[in-house]
């Protein structure tokens, strides 16, 4: 019997008592759809090689016509890609939370990651992924030398010794802990020059590149730990756990490989096929509030953006109230309007840190009422509820109100990774790591069912492309079909230009209203961000960094700073929601450009249509041409995709770019009160520039990036509806005598298409 452990109201356990199924046989059910997909995309593959060896000597004719040239692009391409795509799920989350071991009971492996007690761990990017290969393997990715470098100055920002009177501070510590790591003791007492011309006490390969091959969990576990685990505990040698066997020079192999922690970019770990996982998943491991180096930060920002799930991942005991999780559910929001994202998913982990005297003694109720176990559960019910309450009021702000997000029942997930080996207290069931696998492989499952779907299509459509070529001759007076209808989509073109202008009109007020509040609030919201600082000696340091990070900076203390993002966010808070309405790709309404394209794709086909019945087009070419129409709109939605992320992101850049080179003066203030220095130098250059209509500057700048969307839309349907209109009504005579028969390959490819409905 399915349990539904904790869930909300009684739907979820409703369902599972009407349908009463094994946990293992729904999941069969899935992973034998799985193979299905799988399967075939292998026959369609083998069935293009087929058609490869009966078409390949076309596209190696002496003159290669223009219109064969389209055949045969669009056929490399089918050929080459993969009909499948990867699902990653970003696990997001400050060290501590329980990300890792949230993963390891995900893959039920007890202890493969490394698990962190202490606040201060590495903060690197760990990517987890199953894969056909028998091994388990690491590839640990280092720094460049030119981003060392870069990283290397701006340590020195926070290890200036002038002001600090011998004081150290988080940020300060960390940074002399990495120096020593690759450089040896003493080396924060160099100049940075002096660095950049010594030799690190540690060999780095040159590949910057670490693969490490095991074939067990454990062994690669024991092999990956001295990079993975915190090192930076604060002490010079760390502990490890080098087995008493281990001899000398293996201990000081390991102890030197520990040492790279500082130039660790990312790691990316593969582990053979499981039952549990599905091959194409993949987790991301991501750092809470991004990192300190700038080449992990920048990593950190396009991961979010890559996830098709977003996790935030909570500690039971932190999970109202803590300033992180506001920003990581502000950076999944925004994943989910200018990235991939299309689920977030609040994890609530370590469940049964429950401590039930206190619990029920704020509940007023009397001591011994009530189990631990009912406790938990009791709590957990109504976390879902209030948290996802919280939540949901939270993206209703900034998500169209019908967005598919927002009707989730289940946002908020109550896990506990300690109990589902233990299971003194719960179930396995009750510690919802299971309920979570199912999660995971739904999301799969439905990206790859529509993923697989598009192929097949493509691949029919070519063969109603080779169908117009071998069709032949044509039919009626084909100039004046084709002039009339290469006349009537420009036309259509133009109007949709039109129709999106309008749409993207909405922007203008919401701007406008963002920019005045912008202006009025940044002096407030930079006095907020100060103020962090008022109580830290060292917070010249800090400011000193964000100057020279260009305005953002992952501090160990205060978290993430941004000044860019601060100073714009009144606009983002404004223009949201008609953002999200206009590019949304559900439940169309008026605002949305997806309307103005749906609209013009069915006059078009209508059109198609209409002309092909009146001058007895075949049916051949009249399929070609409605189903190559949807085609070429999959294509542009595929363009604006792309294009939205940089119009959304062109506020923010525009912002930072204008305040550049004053970051790089206040950067080098130095001497007596560099703080306060520093602090005005900021507060005059944005007041400066806020005068010379920074923010207007930033408005114009994400206008013209709507606009520049509007006319690449344009000239992308033009160029595409013209060449497709050109290869249809094409004499093709001159080649049919040599084109070869191919009906078994379509037939084959059609029986596979309708397998998937
Ligand atoms: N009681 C309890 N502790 C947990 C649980 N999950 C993780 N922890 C502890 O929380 C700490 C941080 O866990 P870790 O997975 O390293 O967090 P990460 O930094 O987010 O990867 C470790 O001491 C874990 O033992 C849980 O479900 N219950
Ligand atoms: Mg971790």
């Amino acid at each position: 019997m399915a349990e539904a452990p904790g869930a909300e109201g009684g739907n979820a356990e409703d369902i599972a008592r009407k349908r009463p199924r094994t946990h293992q046989a729904f999941q069969d059910d899935e992973q034998r759809l799985l193979k299905h997909y799988e399967k075939i995309e292998s026959k369609a593959k083998k069935n293009l090689n087929t058609l490869y060896g009966k078409i390949s000597f076309l596209f190696q004719l002496d003159e290669v016509p223009d219109q064969l040239r389209y055949l045969r692009d669009r056929f490399v391409s089918l050929k080459e890609k993969s009909a499948f795509g990867l699902t990653r799920i970003g696990l997001f989350g400050s060290t501590g939370a329980g990300k890792s071991t949230l993963l390891n009971a995900l893959l039920d492996k007890r202890f493969f990651l490394p698990v962190s007690g202490t606040r201060t761990c590495t903060s690197c990017q760990v990517q987890i992924s199953t894969s056909r290969n028998k091994y388990y393997e690491a590839n640990i990715f280092l720094l460049s030398e030119e981003e060392w470098r870069d990283e290397l100055r701006y340590l020195f920002v926070l290890l200036e010794s002038e002001n600090n009177n011998g004081e150290k501070d988080d940020d300060m510590e960390h940074a002399i802990r990495k120096l020593r790591a690759v450089y040896g003791e003493g080396a924060e007492r160099k100049s940075y020059q002096e660095l950049l011309r010594a030799k690190p006490a540690i060999t780095i390969p040159s590949s910057r590149r670490i693969t490490l091959k095991k074939a067990e969990a454990e062994e690669l576990s024991k092999e990956l730990d001295p990079y993975i685990r915190n090192q930076d505990n604060g002490e010079e040698d760390s502990e490890m756990d080098v087995e008493m066997d281990s001899s000398d020079s293996e201990m000081e192999r390991r102890r030197e490989n520990m040492r790279l922690w500082p130039l660790i970019k990312h790691v990316e770990v593969t582990l053979p096929v499981s039952d549990l996982i599905p091959e194409g998943v993949v987790f991301v491991d991501i750092p809470g509030t991004g990192d300190s180096n700038k080449e992990r930060d920048e990593m950190w920002k396009e991961s979010i953006l890559e996830c098709s799930s977003i996790w935030v991942i909570a500690d039971v005991e932190r999970v109202f109230g803590a300033k992180e999780h506001e920003i990581m559910l502000r950076e999944a929001i925004k994943a989910c309007q200018a990235g991939k994202c299309s689920d977030i998913t609040f994890v609530v982990t370590k469940t049964d840190k429950m401590n039930t005297e206190e619990y029920l003694r704020d509940k007023g109720r009397a001591e011994g009422s009530m189990s631990t176990h009912d406790a938990i559960l009791e709590c957990n019910k109504s976390l879902k509820r209030r948290k996802g309450r919280a939540i949901k009021d939270r993206m209703q702000k900034h998500l169209p109100s019908d967005s598919e997000i927002l009707q989730k029942s289940d946002l908020v997930y109550t896990v506990s990774a300690k109990e589902y080996w233990r299971t003194e207290t719960l179930s396995i069931g009750e510690t919802e790591i299971s309920v979570l696998r199912d999660h995971v492989r739904k999301l799969h499952l439905n990206m790859t069912k529509n993923l697989i779907r598009d192929y097949m299509k493509d691949i029919l459509v070519f063969f109603n492309f080779m169908d117009v070529y071998i069709c032949t001759p044509l039919e009626g007076d084909q100039p004046s079909q084709k002039d009339e209808l290469d006349e009537y989509v420009r036309t259509k073109i133009q109007e949709l230009g039109t129709a999106a202008g309008h749409v993207f009109d909405q922007m203008d007020l919401p701007l406008l209203n963002g920019v005045r509040s912008a202006r009025k609030l940044h002096k407030k919201n930079m006095e907020n961000l100060f103020n962090q600082g008022k109580n830290s000696r060292g917070f010249h340091k800090t400011l000193k960094a964000l100057c020279v990070r260009k305005g953002v900076f992952v501090s160990r203390i205060f978290n993430r700073l941004d000044i860019n993002s601060l100073l714009a966010q009144p606009i983002y808070d404004h223009i949201d929601a008609p953002f999200g309405s206009i590019f949304r790709k559900q439940r169309h309404t008026k605002a949305s450009l997806q309307l103005v394209i749906d609209e013009f794709s069915t006059e078009i086909k209508k059109k198609f249509t209409e002309v092909g019945r009146r001058t007895n087009l075949s049916n051949v070419r009249l399929n070609f041409l409605l189903q190559e129409t949807d085609i070429i709109m999959k294509a542009l939605e595929r363009q604006i995709f792309l294009k939205k992320k940089t119009i959304l992101e062109s506020l923010v850049l525009l912002i930072q770019s204008i305040l550049s080179p004053h970051y790089d003066e206040a950067a080098k203030i130095c001497g007596k009160q560099t703080c306060e220095n520093i602090k005005n130098k900021l507060y005059q250059s944005v007041e400066e520039e806020v005068a010379q209509n920074m923010f207007e500057k930033a408005k114009e700048k994400m206008k013209s990036h709507f606009n520049s969307l509007k006319v690449e839309m344009t000239m992308k349907l033009e160029k595409d509806f013209s060449n497709m209109l050109s290869f249809a009504f094409s004499p093709w005579d001159r080649m049919c005598d040599r084109l070869p028969v191919f009906d078994q390959e379509r037939q084959e490819i059609e029986s596979l298409y309708n397998s998937l409905q």
